[in-house]
C-alpha cells in the first residue's frame, strides 16, 4: 500500500514513521509512505494555505485550492482521498481492515477551524474521525490510521496468528495477561494459567474476556 500525506508540519510525521513496527511497515516495502507540504501549493509569495471564514467567526479556515492542487498532483486511477476530521466516520478495526485492502491513499490533514467545505465535497472520497475529542489537527489522526493499517497489512506483524485470533474476539475486550515471575511483591498469577491445562485457560480467558467486556464496555455486547 502506497500511502501520501499531505500536512502543513511533515516533522511532526519523522520520528514516528522510522521507529518500531512502523518502521518494520514501511522499510519492508509493504506499506510505503510519502510526506508532502501543503505550502508546496500554497498561493502568492507566501504559500498562504488559509483564510478568514465567510459569515465570521473565531479562527482560520483552509482555503480549498491548495487541497485541490495537492489531490489533483498526488490522485492516479486506483486512490482513496481522506479527509481526517472531527465530522468523519468513525474509524474502527473493521474500517482499518477494509482500508487495508486499498492500493493508494492520500491522507489530507487539516489545521486551523478545519477546510472548506468544497474540499470535502469534491476533492475527497471519505472522511473519517479517529474518535469524539477535538484534536489541534488532522496530523495525530493520519499517524492512528497509519500504524492502524500497519498492524493488519500482509508482511508487518510478522505474527499473522495473534491477528487471527484478534478477529475472533473482534467485540470484546481481552483478557487478562501475565508474566514472570509468579509471585511479584506478593501478587500471584492465577493458578489456572500455572497449570498447564490448555482448555482450561481458555475457558477462563473466555470467561474473564466476557465479564471485563459486560463491566467495562456493555456497548461492545449490544
Ligand atoms: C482535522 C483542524 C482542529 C478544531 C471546531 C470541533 C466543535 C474543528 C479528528 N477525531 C478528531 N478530532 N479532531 C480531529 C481533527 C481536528 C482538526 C482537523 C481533524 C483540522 N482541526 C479543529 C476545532 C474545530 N470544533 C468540535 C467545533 C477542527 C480527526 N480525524
Amino acid at each position: 500500500m502506497k500511502i501520501d500525506v499531505v500536512t502543513l508540519f511533515p516533522a511532526f510525521f519523522e520520528s514516528p514513521l522510522q521507529v518500531s513496527l512502523l518502521g518494520k511497515a514501511i522499510g519492508s516495502g509493504a506499506i510505503e509512505v510519502a510526506l508532502h507540504d501543503l505550502r508546496r501549493w500554497g498561493l502568492g509569495k507566501h504559500r498562504t494555505v488559509d483564510d478568514e471564514p465567510y459569515g465570521g467567526g473565531a479562527g482560520m479556515v483552509m482555503r480549498p485550492e491548495p487541497l485541490f492542487a495537492a489531490t489533483e498532483t498526488l490522485r492516479a486511477e486506483d486512490s482513496t482521498v481522506i479527509l481526517l476530521s472531527p465530522r468523519g466516520r468513525r474509524l474502527d478495526q473493521p474500517a482499518v481492515v477494509e482500508l487495508s485492502h486499498l492500493p493508494h491513499l492520500v491522507l489530507l490533514c487539516g489545521r486551523y477551524e478545519g477546510v472548506d467545505e468544497r474540499v470535502s465535497e469534491h476533492a475527497v472520497d471519505l472522511e473519517l474521525s479517529i474518535g469524539d475529542y477535538v484534536l489541534a489537527g488532522g496530523e495525530a489522526a493520519a499517524l492512528v490510521l497509519i500504524e492502524t493499517l500497519s498492524r493488519v497489512t500482509p508482511g508487518v506483524l510478522g505474527n499473522a496468528d495473534s491477528l487471527t485470533r484478534e478477529s475472533h474476539s473482534d467485540r470484546l475486550l481481552e483478557h487478562p495477561q501475565y508474566t514472570r515471575p509468579s509471585d511479584f511483591r506478593g501478587w500471584g498469577v492465577p493458578e489456572v494459567l500455572l497449570s498447564g491445562d490448555h482448555a482450561a485457560v481458555e475457558r477462563w480467558r473466555d470467561e474473564e474476556a466476557g465479564r471485563l467486556t459486560a463491566e467495562r464496555r456493555p456497548d461492545l455486547t449490544e
